[in-house]
Order: C-alpha cells, then sequence, then structure tokens
C-alpha cells in the first residue's frame, strides 16, 4: 500500500463514518469472497482500488422499486408544506456535512476542494429552493366559457421517479431530482454511476437519517448499486413513471425510447459541446478567466464544459497567445491540494479518448497550441493532463464531437451571423455564451435565431449554472429540464377539472344533445 492509498482511504472512511454509512459492510476487493458481485469504489487521484461495495441484482431492484412504491402510496397524500419539512432537514444534514460528502466527492472523482464544495452547496441550494416550492405548487383558475361552472388544474405526485446519474456531479444531479421529486411528493430510486458508489452511500445515508427524524415513509429513498442490468430495470419498470437519466447521448438514445415504450416520460440531460463566441467588444479580462474555467475546469469533465471557443478573427492571435499563457500556468495536481487547480481525469479510457481527439485534430488540420499531455504527478498514478488549446482550420468532425475530457477548440469568424451559425450547427444543445459588450450584438445572440441552446449567457462562461433556472439543452442534449424555475412541473401529473354547480347541464362549444 502506497502513501497515497492509505490517506486516501483514512479520509474516504471518515467521511463514510460521520455520515452514518456502515464502513464494516465494506470489503477490501482483494478480500471480498463474493467480489463477481461487488462495485469496486476507486479513487481517480492514484487509481487505487478502495473499496468493494455489495452491488444487488435486477430481483433485489424490482424489490426496491416495489418498496418505493408503497412509500409513495403514503407520501402522495402528505401535505405539501409537511413533504418540505424532509427535504428541509436534508438540507441542514448537508449543510452540517458538507465538508464530509465534499470529501467523497473529491476521493471518487478527483475535483478540487473547492469545486467538490461548490457541488454540495448546489444541493443546499436546491434543497432550500425545494423547501419554498412545497407551499406553491401552484395550479391555474380558467374561466370557463359556460355560466356556474369553475375550470381549473391541481397538480398531483406522479409516483417512483428513477434517476439514473453519471459520474461527473454524482451527488448535485442526483439531489436536483430527489428534492424536487419528494416535495412534488414522488419517492426517488436512485441508480448512480458505478464509478461512484461511495457518494451514492453518503447521500442515502443522509435522506434515511432525515426521513427517519420527520418520520416520512421509510422506502421514499431507493438505491439501486449495481451494473447496467439493475439501471434497465428501472428503465422498463411500469412502477417508474418518470426516469431523469443524466449522461451520454448513446444512453440517452437507449433510455429515451425504452421509456417511450412503455409510455413513461423521460427527463433526458445529455451531452453537450458548448461553444462561446468571444466578440470584438469583450472585456478580454473577463472573457479569458471566464474561459479558462469553462474549458479546464473538473478537468474538462463537466456537461457544460467549453469544447469550442469563436474569436473574431481581428483577435483571435490575441485571445488565442493569452489562453495559451493561462493553460500553461494551470496548476495541475494533487487535487486536495490547496493551490491545484485541475485535478485526474477520471480513468484510463478518458485519458486514451483525449489523445484519440488530438490525433484527429492534427489530422483534420489541427495544431496543438498547448496541453494535451500527459502530467506526472510525484508519488500518484492516476491520469493527469494538461487541458489542450487547439487551433481548427475549420468546424471538422472531431469539433463536432463531445469528447469528455479538457481540449478547447479554437475556431475564427468575421460576422456575427457567421458565428452563430458556427455554433449551432453541432448536434448537441446544452449551453452556449457570448464574450461582448455590444448590447444589439448581446441581444441578437439572444434572439429567436441566434442561440439555440438550453442555457444561453452573456459575459459568463458556459459552465457553472445556478439552481434557481431551469437546467438541461436541446437537439442531442435530450430536451429535458431538471433544477429550477418551473421544472417541477416535469415531476407531476397535470388535472384538469370542471366543476359544475349551475344545476343546469351546458354542454362546451354550444352542443346541444336534448
Ligand atoms: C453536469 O455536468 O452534468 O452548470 C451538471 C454546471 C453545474 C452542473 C453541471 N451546475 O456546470
Amino acid at each position: 500500500m502506497t502513501e497515497s492509498h492509505v490517506a486516501l482511504d483514512a479520509l474516504a472512511r471518515g467521511a463514510l463514518s460521520r455520515l452514518g454509512v456502515d464502513v464494516d459492510a465494506l470489503t477490501h476487493p482483494a478480500t471480498d469472497p463474493e467480489r463477481e458481485r461487488s462495485l469496486i469504489a476507486r479513487s481517480p487521484i492514484d487509481g487505487s482500488y478502495l473499496f468493494g461495495v455489495h452491488a444487488i441484482g435486477p430481483e433485489a431492484a424490482d424489490a426496491v422499486i416495489e418498496t418505493a412504491h408503497e412509500a409513495f402510496r403514503q407520501w402522495r397524500v402528505t401535505p405539501g408544506p409537511v413533504r418540505g419539512a424532509l427535504v428541509k432537514r436534508l438540507g441542514e444534514l448537508l449543510t452540517e456535512h458538507k465538508s464530509d460528502l465534499a470529501d467523497l466527492v473529491t476521493v471518487e472523482v478527483g475535483k478540487i476542494r473547492s469545486e467538490a464544495l461548490g457541488e454540495v452547496q448546489e444541493m443546499i441550494d436546491i434543497c432550500d429552493l425545494a423547501v419554498g416550492l412545497s407551499r406553491q405548487l401552484f395550479g391555474r383558475t380558467m374561466p370557463s366559457e359556460r355560466a356556474g361552472h369553475r375550470l381549473q388544474e391541481t397538480w398531483h405526485p406522479l409516483g417512483v421517479v428513477g434517476v439514473i446519474s453519471a459520474f461527473n456531479f454524482p451527488v448535485a444531479v442526483w439531489s436536483w431530482n430527489a428534492a424536487i421529486a419528494l416535495v412534488c411528493g414522488n419517492a426517488v430510486v436512485w441508480k448512480p454511476s458505478e464509478l461512484t458508489p461511495l457518494t451514492a452511500l453518503g447521500c442515502t445515508a443522509l435522506l434515511e437519517r432525515a426521513i427517519a427524524e420527520t418520520g416520512a415513509p421509510q422506502g421514499l429513498a431507493g438505491l439501486l448499486l449495481g451494473d447496467r442490468r439493475v439501471g434497465e430495470r428501472l428503465v422498463d419498470s411500469p412502477r417508474v413513471p418518470l426516469v431523469s437519466a443524466t449522461g451520454s447521448t448513446r444512453m440517452g438514445r437507449e433510455v429515451g425510447p425504452r421509456v417511450a415504450q412503455r409510455f413513461g416520460r423521460s427527463l433526458l440531460e445529455l451531452g453537450g459541446n458548448n461553444a462561446a463566441i468571444v466578440a470584438p467588444s469583450a472585456d478580454l479580462q473577463v472573457a479569458i478567466n471566464s474561459i479558462v474555467f469553462a474549458a479546464a475546469g473538473t478537468a474538462g469533465q463537466r456537461c457544460t464544459t467549453l469544447r469550442r471557443l469563436i474569436v473574431h478573427s481581428s483577435i483571435a492571435d490575441d485571445v488565442v497567445a493569452r489562453l495559451s499563457d493561462a493553460f500553461a500556468s494551470l496548476r495541475i495536481g494533487d487535487p486536495r491540494e490547496e493551490k491545484t487547480l485541475v485535478g485526474p481525469l477520471i480513468h484510463e479510457e478518458s485519458f486514451r479518448a483525449m489523445q484519440t481527439a488530438l490525433a484527429a485534430a492534427t489530422e483534420q488540420g489541427g495544431e496543438v497550441v498547448v496541453g494535451g499531455e500527459q502530467v506526472e504527478v510525484a508519488g500518484l498514478g492516476g491520469y493527469y493532463v494538461r487541458p489542450a488549446l487547439v487551433r481548427m482550420p475549420g468546424q471538422t468532425e472531431i469539433v463536432r464531437t463531445e469528447t469528455f475530457a479538457p481540449i478547447l477548440y479554437v475556431l475564427t469568424y468575421d460576422t456575427l451571423e457567421q458565428a452563430i451559425e458556427l455554433q449551432n450547427s453541432v448536434p448537441q444543445g446544452l449551453s452556449a455564451g457570448i464574450f461582448t459588450n455590444d448590447q444589439g450584438e448581446a441581444e441578437r445572440y439572444l434572439a429567436a435565431d441566434g442561440a439555440d441552446c438550453g442555457i444561453v449567457n452573456v459575459n459568463v462562461g458556459t459552465s457553472g449554472a445556478e439552481i434557481g433556472g431551469a437546467f438541461g439543452g436541446e437537439k442531442e442534449t435530450g430536451g429535458g429540464r431538471e433544477s429550477g424555475s418551473d421544472a417541477w412541473r416535469a415531476y407531476m401529473r397535470r388535472m384538469t377539472t370542471t366543476v359544475n354547480y349551475s344545476g343546469t347541464i351546458q354542454l362546451a362549444q354550444g352542443v346541444d344533445f336534448s
């Protein structure tokens, strides 16, 4: 055992036990007699294996879904504000254990401390929003065309909400769904990424504690730790009216049609290939700093990561030079160290995908200005890379492809129309931004024939959205909206009601059937 492994093991163990996870139930993978029935928790920081986590099979998954359904039957008749009290308690526990959960995010995903804490803060924020929402699940009343009639709509809970989440936001994405689904009166069954079982155990322990303390029904929060077969049970179960899935477009292409086949609903948050435009009037100080965070933060492993920069040709050389300096000076290394800005990639496969993409970019006429190389970090065996800045002659095939690693392709433009056309002509549609101080230009960018994404910013990078807005994107990003605004409606069913208090029969549209 290396020194780093011992430290990671201690960090994870400490955080897990403070979060209330039974650490003794975890095994060491090498000594686990039921190894095939385990998920392996590992850390990208040094590539080491930490624990074996007991995985469940498809039948056990069905039982979890069934238990959640039973809990839902009680929960749906619990008043909204009482449901809010559960999420309020969850938010308090998250605040109390912010540091513990952030430790697990760092251990399992390799996020730097500030980003790991930020991810847990995102959970606390969504709990706040959901608690307020628990008293505001408004329906509308419309004027009826008939005298002595009332026309109105009411929102009711849906049932068991299935959540499938990815490794890169292992706790925040679950909480966006869980907090909202719970105040809406649903149960939640979660299939986390196989790469992040420890954070999933930590979150579930906190929610279970909040459930017990507030007297909410047991079984409201199900966890499916297992391989894709348990996820498939969630996708195919008629007990699950909504499946909210975050991950690759390839995954969404499987999940969407399967859920639709049984007339379930899906909420898809899939790949992004996000672009930002830098206009001649841009404040370059604001632009450069925002671009570096959006492109290199989280080691390029956010769905909102900036992957394409579209720069006006008059300032392109200057922007590239400044970015090149910034990329070259990024501190890459152990995410537990305070000064580190870029931690490891999640695994070797990501590193290989990055190298393949860079080779393709060069073949397609690109020039790597800086970065792309593996960075050795003393004492650690993980996959660390310097984020790459690549000038491209045009929007070639590799630029149109999402590679989940820190590569920023630079393209140039001459007119705003050209820039918008370049930005929009990719299959994905998650987030986008423009850096400009020309208000007319910003407005044109935001107009109906401007940017075609779900999240479109001005003088703000493509990543790091607040929870108050609806989160999600168009085209191959899947069209779903999670988190704030009125995204809650996706977690409820709408009932339209006409009440006749006139004592007479009146048919709508003036139909006479007497
Ligand atoms: C994701 O990468 O799946 O806007 C979610 C952001 C974060 C959420 C990212 N608030 O970058």
